[in-house]
């Protein structure tokens, strides 16, 4: 049964913890406006991404949003409540840091891109670590239409994601692109039919789950990294994860599995 950090009826953030198979699935949950974010479900979003860092037997999140969306990104009509934040302390007080907890979860985001991913909607799905998209999706930075800048790492990720010519494109010109465009320029990994979505992005998710969770971790913290240093600093600090790496018993059991011709047994130590 899906649990929202609020009571289950005003949720606007679902999560839902699959001990058995080590998955949780964090979903955005205001479909009559298109999964737009207000300031609860920010907190909410937050706190869905702390509570899934806790929970040891989660090893992998799939984040994906209710309903035809996935996240238009700001709610415009809450912006224009007298008492809305100026926009930067919105963005520095809750924008930022669920970027950050995305990128420094010590596990891997699925993102299940199900519809529209627009302006921080879009943004949320860069922050994923994978993104499955169904043939239904589409993103747009959308910002530059209500007059902003992009925001919550979308100049940061969409570069390094799709290449520089690409990323002017999108970020100027703000027009929405397809599925099968975002296949094609490295937005996204794969994309399936919007019926196989739910399913394949979570045979993604259990298989990132069925893998060494302190390996996982440590790759995805050494492609955070990769991304700003160059190739010496690159190789040194491979050599450091390396070594932790291999120190743990995990690690040992993967050896001991290939040696027994066997499927190996992970449990994150
Ligand atoms: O705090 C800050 O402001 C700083 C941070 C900014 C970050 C940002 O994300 S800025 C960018 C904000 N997002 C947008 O500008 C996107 C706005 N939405 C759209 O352009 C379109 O809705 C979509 C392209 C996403 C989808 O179009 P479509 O035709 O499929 O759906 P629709 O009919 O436009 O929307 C359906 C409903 O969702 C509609 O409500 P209604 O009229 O049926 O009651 C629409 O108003 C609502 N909705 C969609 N996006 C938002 C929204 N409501 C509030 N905020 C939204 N962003």
């Amino acid at each position: 049964m899906p649990e929202g950090a609020r009571d289950a009826a005003t949720a606007t953030v679902l999560v839902e913890l699959d001990v058995p198979r080590g998955v949780g699935t964090i979903t955005l949950n205001r479909p009559e406006a298109l999964n737009a974010l207000t300031v609860p479900m920010k907190q909410e979003l937050l706190a869905a991404f702390r509570r899934v860092e806790r929970e040891k037997a989660i090893r992998a999140v799939l984040l994906t949003g209710a309903g035809r969306a996935f996240c238009a990104g700001q709610d415009l009509r809450e912006r224009l409540e007298p008492d809305a934040e100026p926009l930067g302390v919105e963005v520095r007080e809750r924008y930022n840091p669920i970027v950050r907890a995305m990128r420094s979860l010590p596990k891997p985001i699925v993102g299940a891109i199900n519809g529209v991913a627009a302006g921080a909607g879009a943004s949320l799905a860069m922050a994923c670590d994978i993104r499955v998209a169904s043939d239904a999706a589409s993103f747009a930075l959308a910002f530059g239409r209500v007059g902003l800048v992009p925001d919550s790492g979308a100049t940061w990720f969409l570069p390094r994601l799709v290449g520089a010519t690409r990323a002017a494109e999108l970020a100027l010109l703000n027009d929405p692109v397809s599925a099968a465009d975002a296949l094609r320029i490295g937005l996204v990994g794969r994309v399936v039919p919007a019926a196989d979505l739910a399913t394949e992005a979570r045979a993604v998710a259990e298989r990132l789950a069925a893998g060494a969770p302190r390996a996982i971790a440590l790759t995805k913290r050494a492609l955070n990294a990769a991304w700003d240093h160059d190739l010496e600093a690159a190789l040194e600090y491979e050599a450091h994860l390396q070594d932790l790496a291999g120190r743990t018993k995990d690690h040992a059991e993967g050896m001991a599995a290939f040696m027994e011709k066997r499927a190996p047994r992970f449990n994150g130590d």
